[in-house]
């Protein structure tokens, strides 16, 4: 194979989530040595026991070369998984977030994950409305910048309760997948995701402007932990 340049992002790690059902083709070894040659010092991978009918196991990979994430996809189809769902997106400071300082930039670039002790995943795809008029109209996007600044505002209030208690990735797609955000979070509990989702269906921003893809929900350990917890042995 000809070297192929990398291909990165300009700022920030490109983020591949893959979620995956066994074939009767799996191979443990193959998965293993497919996330371990992804995984350096730049590069990391975390696996899920996803709960549910959607996926056996969910990987997600950030870093900077895509090419790198790529192969990771590769790999796994070639050791018998089937990618039954995925999404693609990037880290991101968001536009609404310019003067965070930056120890707080830096975790929202390039996140080190799993956080410890949140053994508790879930992710979703999610967009702000943009309909102009009729049954569920609202559009975000033609909301002044002060006014959309003022809502974030409020979000970052009510998650900021939640601080300790999950750690949310929100990483961005918009251009690039049929959302225009990736958001993951862990928490301690179960229900820790619950809550603070819940409890942001009440902010305006989610509330009026918010749209959502499928959930998959699941359970982070090492990679051989959930091999074992899937079947694949
Ligand atoms: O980065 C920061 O901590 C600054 C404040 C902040 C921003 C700018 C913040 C805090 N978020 C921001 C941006 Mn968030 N977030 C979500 C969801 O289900 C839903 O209704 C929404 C999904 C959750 C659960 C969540 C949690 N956030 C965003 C954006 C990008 C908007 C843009 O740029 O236009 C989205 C799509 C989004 C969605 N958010 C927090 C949380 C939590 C728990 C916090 C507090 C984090 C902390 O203080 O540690």
């Amino acid at each position: 194979m000809s070297q192929q340049p990398e291909v990165t992002t300009s700022v920030g790690w490109g983020v591949l989530h893959l979620f995956c059902k066994l074939t009767p083709a799996a191979d443990r070894a193959g998965v293993l040595a497919a996330i371990e040659s992804t995984a350096d010092d730049d590069h990391h991978v975390l696996v899920v026991a996803v709960l549910g009918h959607k996926a056996d196991v969910g990987v997600m990979a950030l870093g900077p070369d895509l090419w790198r994430l790529r192969v990771l996809q590769t790999r796994l189809q070639q050791a018998g998984l089937d990618v039954a769902d995925s999404y693609v997106s990037m880290t991101e400071v968001s536009e609404y977030a310019p003067d965070l300082p930056p120890e707080m930039k830096t975790p929202r670039l390039y996140p080190q994950l799993p956080p410890e002790g949140k053994q508790a995943f879930c992710f979703y795809p999610m967009s702000k409305r943009r309909n102009a008029a009729g049954p569920g109209s609202g559009n975000w996007f033609t909301l002044p910048y002060d006014e959309r600044r003022e809502l974030m505002y409020e979000h970052g209030t009510s998650g900021r309760k939640f601080r300790g208690r999950i750690t949310q990735v929100v990483t961005g797609s918009t251009g690039v997948d049929d959302f225009e955000w990736g958001v993951t979070l862990f928490g301690e509990h179960l229900d820790d995701l619950k809550d603070v989702v819940y409890t942001m269906r009440f902010d305006e921003a989610s509330a009026v402007y918010g749209e959502f893809g499928a959930f998959y929900t699941g359970l982070v350990a090492d990679t051989s932990t959930v091999l074992d917890r899937i079947g694949l042995r």
